[in-house]
């Protein structure tokens, strides 16, 4: 065996793992998703308006949300109206062809600079994973050859410095943090300003996450990203949103917001592991139109990936 199969059989054998861990996260998700249309479909109720009735059911409950479920539920009956459904096994196949194309017409590539410095800011309310996130980020990047600083902008919430530095210290990449209290876009502005004098590869930007409905932290997150671009001039290049996955439609309103005032290029799911509300990820992506760039099933390090539709679909329909 040479070198190259053997890598193909490791890269797959990691990828396995994490599919395989995707499945088990996406457990309740798909029981009520998959489940649900696989008893619709399976039911008594023949190819017409009660068998349509039951699926609008199965996708609302899901949290797939009412905009993806009518858009899903017209090009269903435009599919039989076309014959391109034939039978109700047919119904699956191409449900899961319009679930990928929801979350594939927005999946752009990263939009990272073709070289040079790349500036990520990372924003979301308290918990969602922020933290968590950058140390799962900078240990794949760095994994990568990149050389990464990471900016411990949340100077609100004491330990988040702290937080942020053992991440660091684990992946070993350079934290660059100022005492607590410290106006975050100070931190940010020393962090990218250090990263342009050390030629790095990337920054990620730490921001705090007090509650969406204070207005205070989109003021400071908009001067932080103000800041940021002060120092290169289209930075930040990906503003991330990361968005807990377990508080379901929550996570839509909060988008919103954080969309609103910070014009976000990408979304990261965590906690889908456990979580039954995984079909918010559609609902969002439709609505906002912004792609999810990577999702959380854990922890660990290698807990997160970055997202690909169909493997997402095929995880949450396949046994
Ligand atoms: N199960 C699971 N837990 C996660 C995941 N991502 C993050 N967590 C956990 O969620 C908790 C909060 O994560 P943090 O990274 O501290 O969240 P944060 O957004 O930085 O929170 P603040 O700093 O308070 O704004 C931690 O206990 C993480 O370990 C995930 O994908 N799955
Ligand atoms: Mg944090």
């Amino acid at each position: 065996m040479d070198g190259t199969e053997e890598d193909t059989i490791e890269s797959n054998e990691e990828k396995g793992g994490f599919f395989s861990r995707l499945k088990s996260g996406l457990q309740k998700t798909r029981s009520g998703l998959a489940g649900g249309i696989d008893r619709v479909v399976n039911g008594p109720a023949k190819i017409g308006p009660e068998l349509w009735q039951e699926l609008e059911e199965v996708l609302l409950m899901a949290d797939v949300g009412i905009p993806a479920m009518n858009w899903i539920m017209e090009e269903l009956k435009k599919g039989v109206a076309k014959s391109l459904i034939r039978d109700k096994e047919g119904i699956v196949k191409y449900l899961k062809e319009l679930l990928v194309r929801i979350l594939e017409d927005v999946s752009v590539e990263e939009a990272s600079p073709a070289k040079g410095l790349c500036v990520v800011l990372m924003i979301g309310i308290n918990g969602s994973g922020k933290t968590t996130t950058i140390g799962k980020l900078a240990a794949r990047y760095k994994g990568e050859g990149e050389q990464v600083i990471v900016a411990a902008g949340d100077t609100f919430r004491a330990a988040a410095t702290e937080q942020l530095q053992a991440w660091a210290d684990r992946t070993g990449v350079t934290c660059v943090s100022q005492k607590s209290g410290t106006d975050p876009s100070a931190v940010a502005y020393d962090a990218v300003q250090s990263a342009v004098v050390r030629n790095a590869d990337r920054v990620i930007v730490d921001t705090a996450g007090r509650l969406q409905t204070n207005k205070n932290l989109m003021e400071e997150l908009k001067k932080v990203k103000r800041v940021i671009g002060k120092v290169v001039a289209d930075a930040p290049h990906e503003t991330l949103l990361v968005l807990d996955a377990s508080i379901g439609q929550n996570s839509l309103s909060q988008a919103r917001l954080f969309h609103d005032s910070l014009k976000v290029d990408g979304l990261v799911m965590t906690k889908l592991d456990g979580s039954s509300k995984g079909g918010v990820l559609f609902n969002i992506t439709r609505e906002l139109q912004v792609p999810v760039r990577y999702i959380g099933v854990g922890e660990k390090v290698d807990d997160l990936q970055p997202f690909d539709p169909k493997s997402f679909v095929e995880a949450l329909f396949n046994e």
